[in-house]
């Protein structure tokens, strides 16, 4: 992840999952913080998600 664009689909495909209330992607600390309901949404599939946009969820 380096630059705005890959922060703006990860969001997007974060954002995009049930459950998942908000979403903020660190460019600096290549992290994300989620806020999520955890009767709808886990790590697991948020971790899919981001691979799924291309990029690893160590
Ligand atoms: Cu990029």
């Amino acid at each position: 992840m380096d630059c705005e664009g890959c922060v703006k689909s990860v969001t997007r495909m974060l954002s995009g999952l049930a459950g998942v209330q908000k979403v903020d992607v660190s460019l600096a600390e290549a992290r994300a913080r989620v806020t999520y309901d955890p009767a709808k949404a886990g790590v697991a599939e948020m971790r899919k998600a981001v691979e799924r946009a291309g990029y690893k969820a160590p």
